[in-house]
């Protein structure tokens, strides 16, 4: 971890010397955001399973005047709205203590819009006797969204106890039986989840209680990973996209020059103008996405890539169109339509009306594969700082 934030730093001070670059800030942000990101989970289950309890007991909450203790009550429901509770420790997990579905104040059909369900990282889905239909439903909407879930069987004490009292039966005994009645019945659902933990709130050292704690932490470096790759991912996407839309609205005015220059009585001028203008473009748009020659070193180096490895390889590039525009406006067959313009002038207006649609046509279609070589080049940069992330998590849990 300290490794990583190291590097963070020593980024943001070459960043400095070198003049700060918006690619660089932007993966700067992108790892903070990561650092910061909260890690959400939803205790569940219905009425009185003792959800409130296991926040607490996680947390290790003992005093109910702690303003932070979840209310906890044996007699009436207790947790109508959904409330959060921040570990103690590990200030970026939260765990919210949210309503089992198919009660009658929050029946199948709303739930998944009423506890915002896509919010959550992970899932601890509680019950005090078997897992019912609505628990493996819930459990099946989790999945689908490639989220994580954990079944908790709770009150194993009360159990024991019980049947202590009722057929003498041992301790492990009964928390055997527990355990194959639990799996039967997810079976019956079509279930069949790594592990069920089965736990007391009352007696956190007992059970699997420990175990759930273990999974929990241990797991953790995965879903801050999972939450890392994501934010990037999204981040990258909202930078590139409001980039795009700027160098999209200047194509409008800047395709306006050729409609100018094609107006002009000397064969050629238009289409010298307009081969000015792709390769000005291109080179501007590069330049702004931070897919020139100049971005891409400091990038490489920044990041420790390769810089070969953020370059998207393809028929048609910017740095082709860059370095012969002329070939590119051959494929696209504008050369064509600009030579039949310049030798066999039309009226003036149209003529103009021609290339300005022409060359706007043309200036959309570098700015795409410009994006697309932004995109790669954020992928590949993404997956790199996430390799290394790993390693990093790898040495600090050794
Ligand atoms: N024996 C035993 N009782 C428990 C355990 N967990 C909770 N309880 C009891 O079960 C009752 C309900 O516990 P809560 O934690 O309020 O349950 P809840 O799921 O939050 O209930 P609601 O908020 O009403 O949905 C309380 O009397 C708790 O003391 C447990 O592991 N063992
Ligand atoms: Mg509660």
């Amino acid at each position: 971890m300290n490794k990583h934030a190291d590097e963070i730093k020593l980024l943001e001070e070459t960043c400095k010397k070198n003049g700060t670059k918006a690619m660089m800030e932007k993966f700067h942000a992108c790892a903070n955001r990561w650092r910061n990101t909260d890690i959400k989970v939803a205790v569940v289950g219905q009425t009185g399973v003792g959800k409130s309890s296991f926040v607490n007991a996680i947390r290790k909450i003992k005093n109910p005047d702690n303003p932070s203790y979840a209310p906890v009550s044996a007699v009436k429901e207790g947790t109508p709205q959904i409330k959060k509770y921040p570990h103690p420790t590990h200030k970026n997990l939260i765990f919210y203590d949210v309503p089992g579905v198919g009660t009658a104040t929050v029946p199948r059909e709303t739930y998944l819009q009423r506890i915002e369900v896509d919010k959550y990282d992970i899932f601890i889905i509680i019950t005090a006797v078997r897992f019912m239909e609505n628990d493996c439903w819930l459990a099946k909407e989790v999945e689908k969204r490639n989220k994580h879930y954990y079944f908790v069987r709770s009150k194993i004490d009360a159990d024991v106890e019980n049947e202590r009292k009722r057929v003498k039966k041992r301790e492990n005994e009964t928390v055997c039986a527990i355990r194959d009645s639990i799996k039967e019945s997810l079976r019956e659902q079509k279930i069949t989840p790594t592990q069920v933990f089965l736990l007391s709130n009352f007696d956190t050292d007992k059970y699997d209680f420990t175990d759930l704690t273990i999974h929990i932490k241990n797991d953790l470096p995965l879903w801050r990973k999972e939450a890392f790759v994501l934010s990037m991912a999204a981040f990258s996407s909202e930078f590139l996209e409001e980039k795009k839309k700027t160098l999209s609205s200047r194509i409008y005015w800047v395709a306006a020059g050729s409609a100018l220059a094609a107006t002009l009585p000397i064969p050629g001028t238009g289409f010298a103008a307009d081969i000015a203008i792709i390769r000005g473009e291109t080179a501007l748009y590069r330049e702004q996405l931070e897919i020139d020659n100049e971005s891409l070193t400091v990038i490489s180096k920044e990041v420790g890539i390769p810089m070969a490895e953020l370059i998207k390889d393809d028929r048609v590039t910017s740095a082709k169109i860059l370095n012969n525009p002329l070939d590119f406006c051959d494929e696209i067959g504008f050369s064509f339509a600009r030579w039949i313009l310049d030798f066999y002038p039309l009226i003036n207006t149209l003529s103009g009306l021609f290339a300005w649609k022409y060359c706007a046509a043309a200036l959309d279609n570098i700015l795409n594969i410009c994006i697309a070589e932004a995109e790669f080049r954020d992928k590949r940069a993404g997956a790199h700082i996430t390799r290394q992330y790993e390693n990093d998590t790898d040495d600090s849990r050794q």
